[in-house]
């Protein structure tokens, strides 16, 4: 499989982190978000994800899959073992339902287009685009934050790691670029770093990407 992705994209990383958890081999095929208009633009790379973005999961020439909660679904499916998405009914629903808040209800608001139309089209500031993005990110992480409040563990299902665990990581290290650090948020910096001390989440750090560049790489 190939992966199309970006290294400081929150929603590649989630992606990144349930391939290795699920010890599948990919190749990691970057798309540079801003360097000559944003490749997510290109002709050839819109005929694979006609939205733009990334990450799209090419399984092959005429099956390629964007959206990562539908490459989580898909990934369960094809290899069951070790499951992002619990197979009981109410377990699973509760990791949707986290995972959700982040995927629509957080990070759509604070995706790079939506911040370049806010700039460009509604006249938004450098200052008043950072407060719009801190502030929807602070909204969906204190929810989250409460959500998980009774059902936490080491993990946001007590102590198993599920898709929520690989939505919220990612979207942590998003929003501490938006200067809303995890400190904010007690429980899940709990819970990230434990993640963090799991190869598989490691390993899909942003930091050590293929295209990260020099200046970030973890030395
Ligand atoms: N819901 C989508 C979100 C995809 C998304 O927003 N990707 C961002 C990076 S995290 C992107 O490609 N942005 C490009 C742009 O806004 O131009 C998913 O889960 O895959």
């Amino acid at each position: 499989m190939k992966l199309y992705n970006y290294f400081r994209s929150s929603a590649s990383y989630r992606v990144r982190i349930a391939l290795n958890y699920k010890e599948v081999d990919f190749e990691y095929i970057p798309v540079h978000l801003l360097n000559d208009g944003g490749e997510q633009h290109k002709d050839d790379y819109k005929i694979k994800n006609p939205m733009s973005q990334v990450p799209t999961l090419e399984v092959n020439d005429s099956t390629q899959i964007s959206q990562s909660m539908a490459i989580f679904e898909f990934l369960d499916q094809l290899f069951p073992d070790r499951p992002l998405i619990p197979k009981d009914p109410v377990k699973g629903a509760y990791i949707r339902q986290l995972c959700e808040l982040i995927n629509s209800g957080t990070q759509p608001l604070n995706n790079l287009h939506v911040l370049q139309v806010l700039k460009e089209k509604f006249g938004f500031t450098d200052e008043q685009k950072a407060e719009w993005a801190a502030y929807f990110h602070r909204r969906g992480l204190s929810a989250f934050e409460k959500m998980i409040e009774s059902k936490a563990g080491e993990f946001c299902h007590g102590d198993d790691i599920t898709a929520a665990d690989m939505f919220l990581v990612p979207h942590l290290f998003a929003a501490n670029r938006f200067g809303v650090p995890a400190e904010e948020f007690p429980l899940l910096k709990k819970i990230a770093d434990n993640c963090q001390g799991i190869p598989e989440f490691a390993q899909a750090h942003p930091f050590c990407q293929p295209d990260t560049p020099e200046e970030l790489r973890q030395k």
